[in-house]
């Protein structure tokens, strides 16, 4: 695949919509913003070939961005792809009963993701995992879940992230109702929403979206365009670009480079400055892929086409920052044996943390359900708890 053929137009980034309806033209943005020939256009800063390209507009959103910036971003990476491959064996060997792989997202959480401040908060779905990360999440909490150990993860104030969110879309909504509140409270911190192209068909994305609107909410739609919703194909729901339905509802969108890091930093930059300052929301669209299955349990071979992942790896998000990093001479061997045995130890850090859990007792369903006694809950758990004794050895003779 050439880069041509990634370009908007072209190529599989916008074969993924129903024919002679691919990006073109220049009305997908309320403001396209200099730098950008048409709304529809890809912000990419470094190519799949680790080719970094300026740009009029968002060079100065990433000028801060040196050699040892860029290292950390790539390390970032590395590591989340590791923890991710971590909880899969995991799940593979039974300790887990499912894990959503984000393989193939990691720019588009971590360009994201670390562009935030501690103090804006996150409202995800059960992929953004390289979020989390981010966010500073004590690593076996993004297993507790998925282990059956607990209803929820994490408490979301401690690292201001939401517990993901399986109900598709559902946390749309929650951001936008908690920008709402920013303005109320007078703060400058803005709320973040990560959810997939899938659930644009949501009316929950729609209908935050006309609130975020009309309150000119300080709220960041980020939308993971990672090409399936299980085993449906974006070009279902979508017949034109997903970032262009944003301007329907007043709301300013972005097509993002989702495999390039950097880009996806610029524009979520770019993003919560206009939240911070006044401006309302902003919608971006992160294309990308899903490499991996949907969850574990899933099986993409079964409805998608070997070369199409094919030609997604060869646009690896990691590839082309380690390209990128080695012409610039700063992926020597120390540094690649350092970045290795942080992955490694942070994987054996996600492990140990899973397989030391402790249980929680069976009873303990009932505990987190409302916060102040409840009759009718204490008589089920009651009666639960009389069930699960009846499983007790009887006594045996001789031994009273
Ligand atoms: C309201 C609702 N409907 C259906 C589902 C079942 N479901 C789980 S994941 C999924 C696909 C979501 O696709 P997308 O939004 O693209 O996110 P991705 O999994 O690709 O990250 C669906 C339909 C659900 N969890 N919630
Ligand atoms: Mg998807």
């Amino acid at each position: 695949m050439t880069e041509d053929s990634t370009q908007p137009g072209a190529g599989s980034d916008s074969g993924s919509y129903p024919q002679g309806t691919a990006p073109s033209g220049t009305g997908g943005t309320v403001h396209p913003g200099p730098g950008r020939e048409g709304a529809d256009d890809l912000v990419r800063l470094v190519d799949h070939h680790g080719v970094r390209h300026p740009n009029r507009h968002y060079d100065a959103l990433v000028a801060d961005v040196d050699g040892a910036a860029l290292q950390k971003l790539y390390e970032d990476m590395v590591v989340v792809r590791r923890i991710d491959a971590e909880a899969t064996a995991l799940q593979r060997q039974g300790e887990l009963a499912l894990w959503p792989p984000l393989l193939g997202q990691e720019a588009a959480q971590i360009g994201s993701g670390r562009a935030l401040r501690s103090d804006d908060f996150v409202f995800s779905s059960y992929r953004e995992n390289a979020v989390a990360y981010c966010r500073g999440v004590d690593l076996a909490d993004i297993l507790r879940v998925w282990r059956g150990n607990a209803s929820s993860g994490w408490d979301p104030y401690t690292i201001n992230m939401a517990t993901p969110q399986v109900i598709i879309g559902a946390q749309t909504l929650h951001a936008t109702g908690y920008a709402m509140g920013i303005i109320n409270d007078g703060a400058d911190s803005v709320a973040v929403t990560y959810f997939g192209d899938g659930a644009t068909s949501q009316g929950d994305v729609n209908e935050a979206m006309v609130f975020a609107a009309s309150y000119q909410a300080p709220v960041i739609f980020f939308c993971q365009n990672n090409h399936w919703a299980i085993s449906e194909p974006v070009g279902l729901q979508a017949h034109v670009p997903i970032a262009r339905r944003a301007p329907g509802f007043g709301i300013p969108s972005v097509r993002v480079d989702g495999n390039d890091v950097l880009a996806c930093l610029a524009v979520t930059r770019e993003a919560l400055a206009r939240a911070r300052s006044g401006g309302g929301p902003t919608f971006i669209e992160a294309v990308t892929y899903r490499m991996g299955p949907h969850t574990t349990a899933d099986d993409p071979t079964r409805y998608r086409d070997a070369n199409e992942l094919e030609d997604w790896a060869a646009r690896d998000p990691l590839a082309r920052i380690a390209t990128l990093l080695d012409s610039l001479g700063l992926l020597g061997a120390d540094y690649s044996d350092a970045v290795k045995a942080k992955a490694d130890a942070v994987a054996a850090e996600l492990r140990e943390g899973c397989l030391s859990m402790p249980e929680p007792a069976p009873s303990d369903v009932f505990r987190h359900v409302y916060s102040e006694p409840n009759s009718w809950l204490e008589r089920q758990q009651d009666h639960y708890e009389r069930y699960l004794a009846s499983f007790a050895p009887a006594p045996q003779e001789g031994t009273r």
